[in-house]
């Protein structure tokens, strides 16, 4: 019996992979080297952290903790430039129909964000009022593919990850809700997110009983 749904927010139910791109490109050029969006794609779903780290490797940077501080903040700020300009108009196709079908059948719903920005884009958005549970970067400790995240989730909502599907659209986030017990839909390229149980390249037309038809 499913009771429940978790939803990634960046890859998921907006697209803030540009804005974080564009920032970590600022701050990338800043030191003298690119990122293309090839590189991009290893930066999804990866704490700010982790991924600023990636960045470095890429660029062969070598640098002190205090200084990794410094440049995570300074590309923070800028990104905050960026989604504090997001409208609902960016919410992905097809997202707004698949929640309210799941609240009108009474399934719970939360999301399991790694960002700690993820509140001010669900404000941006206006899809605050839809998660009766929200387990963001602030409220882990653990990076995806631990299942922290979605496990904290489903305890919240009062289900057990068996009975919970989860949606994500990078591959660490895979490995979390596969490694948590959960149920697991990639959202978008079945050539990266191949581990899923089931992969949609987007919520375009999907209803609920397609996804349950999977398992
Ligand atoms: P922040 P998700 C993740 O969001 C992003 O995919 C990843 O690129 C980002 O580094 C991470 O959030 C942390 O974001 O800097 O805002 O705390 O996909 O887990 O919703
Ligand atoms: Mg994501």
């Amino acid at each position: 019996m499913i009771n429940a749904c978790i939803f990634d927010l960046d890859g998921v139910i907006v697209d803030t992979a540009k804005y974080h791109y564009l920032a970590w490109k600022e701050l990338a050029r800043g030191l003298s080297f690119d990122v293309t969006e090839k590189d991009n794609e290893r930066l999804k779903g990866v704490s700010r952290m982790r991924s600023l780290e990636i960045l470095l490797e890429i660029g062969k940077k070598d640098i002190c903790e205090k200084t990794k501080l410094k440049y995570s903040d300074s590309k923070n700020k800028r990104y905050l430039e960026y989604i504090l300009k997001m409208t609902p108009d960016e919410v992905l196709p097809g997202i707004i129909d698949f929640l309210n079908e799941l609240i009108s059948r009474d399934i719970k719903v939360a999301l399991g964000s790694a960002s700690k920005n993820a509140m001010t884009i669900l404000n941006q958005i206006k899809l605050t009022d839809y998660f009766e549970v929200v387990i963001d970067g602030t409220k882990v400790s653990k990076a995806k593919p631990d299942p922290e995240v979605f496990l904290k989730g489903a305890e919240a909502l009062g289900v057990k990850p068996k009975e919970c599907i989860v949606f994500e659209d990078a591959e660490a986030g895979i490995e979390a809700a596969l490694n948590g017990g959960f149920k697991c839909i990639g959202v978008g390229s079945p050539d990266v997110l191949g581990k899923a149980d089931y992969v949609i390249h987007d919520f375009e037309n999907i209803t609920y009983n397609d996804i349950l038809s999977k398992f």
